[in-house]
């Protein structure tokens, strides 16, 4: 018995010290470079699910864009399983999952709070189980904070975008959103944008301030109009059948680990956008505040009529999670 006892703690010794618990890699991709918010909270659930699953899951990060600079190719790449997690925006993700291009509504949400009340509202967990038959599954939100135009000439109203062609994603809520506008719409992948600029092949594009830094935009874009445009939350998902892999456990632990990642994240966010607002200042950017937003909302009044039906139920919840005054 004492001799029995004796070799099972020898086993146990000798598989923890040759590490011989299996760990599965996984590859995580990301567009922005290392210490961007959201990149911040990609290290955060990789950190979360080592520990969740007692170093069962290592997640390898790809950030800066290095699997493309365009978030569609990582979308197909996750689709087929080569990458089995991405964080992406919702505005990318929208062209393979057709719900989501409720977010690309503009001027859909009156804040950040409005729309963090739906998105951790059991309607937010809905749309991320709704992935599913995209062959994803929804991990967690992500502030992805208000986009606006900007531009290599100056902005300082809704006129100014007039004849002038400006980068949207692949997507063609955003192209029409734009035309509404009054300018052209030209989508690409955020890596395309720079060089689209400097070769005068676009005038502009739209994105939050800290995506100006990431991708060094405000070197050729000097103008920055507040418009607000859109609120596109940002996506934390995975492959369905990496996900289906995983035995219940692990699943649970995932999930665990990426509801933790979502304060941190939003936490990050708020100080960055404060933090890379004072750097584009510095650098020269010119930013013009657009106290008064009606133009703009009058502008898109009619594609946002008509293309509100397609959403009719998410709209309803996104209407019963404006805070109260
Ligand atoms: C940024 C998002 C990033 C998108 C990018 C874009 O964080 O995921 O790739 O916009 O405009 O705000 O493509």
């Amino acid at each position: 018995m004492k001799l029995k006892r004796i070799l099972v703690a020898a086993l146990v010794i000798a598989v923890a010290l040759s590490g011989a618990v299996a760990q599965t890699v996984l590859k995580l991709a990301e567009i922005h470079p290392q210490g961007y918010p959201t990149e911040l909270a990609d290290e955060e659930f990789a950190r979360l699910v080592n520990l969740y699953t007692n170093g069962k899951f290592k997640l390898d990060i790809y950030p800066g864009g290095q699997i493309s600079g365009d978030e569609k190719v990582v979308i197909e790449q996750v689709k087929i399983g080569a990458i089995q997690i991405a964080r992406v925006s919702s505005g990318a993700l929208g062209s393979f999952n057709a719900q989501l291009n409720v977010f690309s509504l503009p001027y859909l949400f009156d804040s950040a709070d409005h729309m963090w009340n739906f998105l951790l509202s059991p309607y937010g967990d809905k749309m991320l189980a709704d992935l599913a038959p995209s062959g994803f599954v929804g991990l967690c939100w992500y502030d992805g904070g208000a986009r606006s135009f900007y531009a290599n000439y100056p902005l300082n109203s809704i006129a100014d975008l007039k004849g002038h062609k400006f980068r949207v994603m692949p997507n063609n809520l955003l192209v029409k959103m734009v035309e509404a506008m009054g300018a052209s719409a030209v989508p690409m992948g955020a890596g395309q944008v720079f060089s689209a600029v400097q070769t005068g092949v676009i005038d502009g594009a739209e994105n939050n301030a800290p995506s100006l830094i990431s991708f060094n935009h405000y070197q050729v874009a000097k103008y920055y109009m507040l418009d607000e445009h859109l609120r596109l939350p940002e996506v934390l998902f995975m492959n369905k059948a990496a996900w289906d892999r995983l035995s219940a456990t692990d699943q649970a632990a995932f999930r665990k680990a990426a509801k933790e990642t979502i304060a941190f994240q939003r936490a990050k966010w708020d100080a960055y956008v404060i933090e890379a607002t004072k750097k584009i200042v510095a650098e020269g950017e010119i930013i013009v505040p657009v106290p008064d937003k009606t133009p703009f909302k009058n502008a898109v009044k009619q594609l946002v009529a008509t293309e509100s039906p397609a959403f009719a139920e998410t709209i309803k919840a996104i209407d019963a999670a404006r805070p109260k005054k």
